[in-house]
């Protein structure tokens, strides 16, 4: 049994069917964890998440920030943007069982020991704090007002995390931390202006795997995202968004040996 990490997908159906036919996934052996922004911007948003919601066991995801964005334009009044290709999982006639299936996942994994996110975990957090809050926005997802609670949840503030934040701005933030961070301060302050060369970062700011406070930095993190971070050589950082939706290519780590898998990408 072999578990694979991927990285963004992004709604490129066909990239993941060549992925999955290059490492041989076969159900009965493979576990494919998806670490985010499984749909928006390719061509094949709802084959993209009924094929993973198909799964079952096989297969977990974690939440990205284009995951987010789809399920606010589906239970808000927030319309889909002139760039966002998800609206066939709106209209779907499975769309409840599908937004129900992404209302419950979550916003980090453990798994042996290492750490799944989409965008990064702040210096600060231990794992107690990450999955705490993780928890917290899970039960905000899961409860019955998550109309209000995602419409409540599309701004920048508070850009920082301190321990008295009431639960919705602690929501906030931790949703603005794990699904859209870059740079931010050894504390936490998040940046949202800069998105490429992460050894080029704002004054007073790093790229978040770069800080020396870090309290995960021996525990390896495997995160999706940044597709801007092919350079980067630190020990127990993991970043697989290869650029699948910018003619990059789509990956895939293995566990076990951390032998990566790629897959040139057409869709553009
Ligand atoms: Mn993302």
């Amino acid at each position: 049994m072999s578990d694979y990490f991927i990285g963004d997908v992004q709604g490129c159906f066909d990239s993941l069917q060549n992925l999955l036919r290059k490492i041989k996934f076969s159900t009965d052996k493979d576990r494919l964890f998806f670490l985010g922004d499984v749909v928006n911007r390719g061509d094949k948003s709802l084959t993209t998440l009924r094929f993973i919601k198909g799964l079952g066991d096989n297969a977990k995801m974690i939440l990205g920030n284009h995951d987010f964005h789809l399920l606010t334009c589906a239970l808000t009044s927030r319309k889909p943007n002139s760039r966002d290709t998800f609206t066939d999982i709106i209209n779907a006639d499975d769309r409840n069982e599908l937004i129900d299936f992404l209302l419950k996942q979550p916003l980090a994994i453990e798994y042996k020991d290492v750490l799944l996110v989409h965008a990064g975990i702040p210096p600060a957090w231990d794992q107690d704090i990450l999955f705490r809050q993780t928890t917290l926005v899970q039960k905000y997802l899961q409860g019955n007002d998550v109309s209000n609670f995602l419409s409540s949840m599309y701004h920048n503030k508070p850009n920082k995390y301190q321990d008295d934040l009431d639960e919705l701005d602690s929501c906030r933030y931790t949703i603005n931390a794990l699904m859209r961070m870059r740079f931010c301060k050894s504390d936490g302050e998040l940046e949202f202006d800069h998105k490429v060369n992460y050894d080029q970062a704002p004054k007073g700011y790093k790229a978040w795997f770069l800080h020396a406070n870090r309290k995960l930095k021996n525990t390896d993190v495997f995160f999706g995202h940044w597709s801007d971070l092919a350079n980067v050589n630190q020990t127990h950082v993991y970043p697989m968004d290869h650029g699948c939706i910018w003619g990059g290519s789509l990956s895939t780590i293995r566990l076990k040996d951390r032998k990566i898998f790629s897959v040139n990408c057409q869709t553009t």
